[in-house]
C-alpha cells in the first residue's frame, strides 16, 4: 500500500515572475528543451507546460505556469497566482530596474492570493539571470535581498546555461519538501550564519531613499525614536558580532545617518 502511494506522481504547480526580457521563458526552456532562443518572443499572457522529473526516487509532474511580465498582461496572469508551490522571481542583472521590480511582483501575488499564509507555503526562488552580460546588479545585493525575504538566491545565464539546473534542482526539492510536510515551509533559518533580520536591516541600509528610512522612521521622529532606532540597528549589525556580508558598510552608514538626523531635532 505504501509502495504504490510512493508510485503515483505528485503534481506540482510552478510560477514565473518578473519584469518583461528578463528571460524567464529562456530559463524554462533552457531546462526543459536544453535550447536557447536569442530572439525575444514576449510570453502572451501565459505560457504552459508539464514536465516530469524525479526528485529524490519520487516521481514528480510539473506545472509550469509561466507569467507574461509586461503589465498588459496583468488581467491574464492574475488568475494563475493561487495554489503556486513554487515561484522563480527572475531578474535581468544588467538591468537595475528589473530588480528594484521584484518586490512589486510579491505585491501583485499578494494581491491576488489575499491570504498571507499561502503566500508564505510558497518556496521562492531569486533567479539573477543573464550574468554573461555586463552587471549593473552586484551578486551581494540580490543575495541580501533574497536572504531578507528568506528567499533561495540562485546566479544564473539561460544563454550558457550555467546555474541553470541548480537552481531548478533546489527548488524541486524544496517544494517536494513541502508538500511532504502538509505544505508547510520548514526550512533551517540558520544555515547561512546570520539572520533575516540581519539581511533585511542592511538591504535598509544600503538601499533607503533617505536617512529616515534608513533607520526605519518616518520624517519627524523624535531624538528618542532616532536613538532607540540606532540601539536596535547597532545591535543586530555590530561587525564584531556579525558575519553577514555588508555588516561593515551598514553599520557605517548606520552612524552616518543618525548623525545627520540628530543635527536636524532638537
Ligand atoms: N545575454 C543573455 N540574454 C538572455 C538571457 N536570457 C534571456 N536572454 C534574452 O532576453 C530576451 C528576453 O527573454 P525571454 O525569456 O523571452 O524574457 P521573458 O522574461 O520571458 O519576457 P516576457 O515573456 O515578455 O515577460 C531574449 O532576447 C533572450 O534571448 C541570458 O542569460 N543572457
Ligand atoms: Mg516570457
Amino acid at each position: 500500500m505504501e509502495k504504490e502511494r510512493n508510485k503515483r506522481p505528485i503534481r506540482i504547480k510552478i510560477i514565473s515572475m518578473g519584469n518583461a526580457e528578463v528571460g524567464k521563458s529562456c530559463i524554462i526552456k533552457r531546462y526543459c528543451e536544453k535550447r536557447f532562443v536569442h530572439k525575444y518572443l514576449a510570453t502572451i499572457g501565459i505560457d504552459y507546460g508539464v514536465t516530469k522529473v524525479t526528485v529524490k526516487n519520487r516521481e514528480v509532474k510539473v506545472n509550469i505556469f509561466d507569467m507574461a511580465g509586461h503589465s498588459i498582461f496583468y488581467d491574464v496572469r492574475n488568475e494563475f497566482y493561487k495554489d503556486t508551490q513554487g515561484a522563480l522571481l527572475v531578474y535581468d542583472v544588467s538591468d537595475r530596474s528589473s530588480f528594484e521590480s521584484l518586490d512589486h511582483w510579491l505585491t501583485e501575488m499578494r494581491n491576488e492570493i489575499g491570504n498571507a499564509s499561502e503566500m508564505q507555503n510558497v518556496f521562492y526562488v531569486v533567479c539573477a539571470n543573464k550574468t554573461d552580460l555586463k552587471r549593473k546588479v552586484d551578486e551581494s545585493d540580490g543575495r541580501l535581498w533574497a536572504d531578507s525575504k528568506g528567499f533561495r538566491y540562485f546566479e544564473m545565464s539561460a544563454q550558457t546555461g550555467e546555474g541553470i539546473t541548480e537552481m531548478f534542482q533546489e527548488l524541486f526539492e524544496g517544494v517536494l519538501h513541502m508538500v511532504e510536510n502538509g505544505g508547510k515551509l520548514k526550512l533551517p533559518s540558520t544555515q547561512l550564519g546570520y539572520s533575516k533580520e540581519q539581511a533585511e536591516a542592511i538591504y535598509q541600509l544600503k538601499n533607503a531613499k533617505d536617512n529616515y528610512e534608513r533607520l526605519g522612521l518616518i520624517p519627524g521622529a523624535t531624538k528618542d525614536d532616532i536613538n532607540n532606532a540606532y540601539r536596535r540597528l547597532a545591535k543586530l549589525l555590530h561587525p564584531d558580532k556579525s558575519v553577514a556580508p555588508g555588516s561593515e558598510e551598514a553599520f557605517k552608514i548606520l552612524v552616518s545617518a543618525r548623525t545627520s538626523l540628530l543635527k536636524n531635532v532638537r
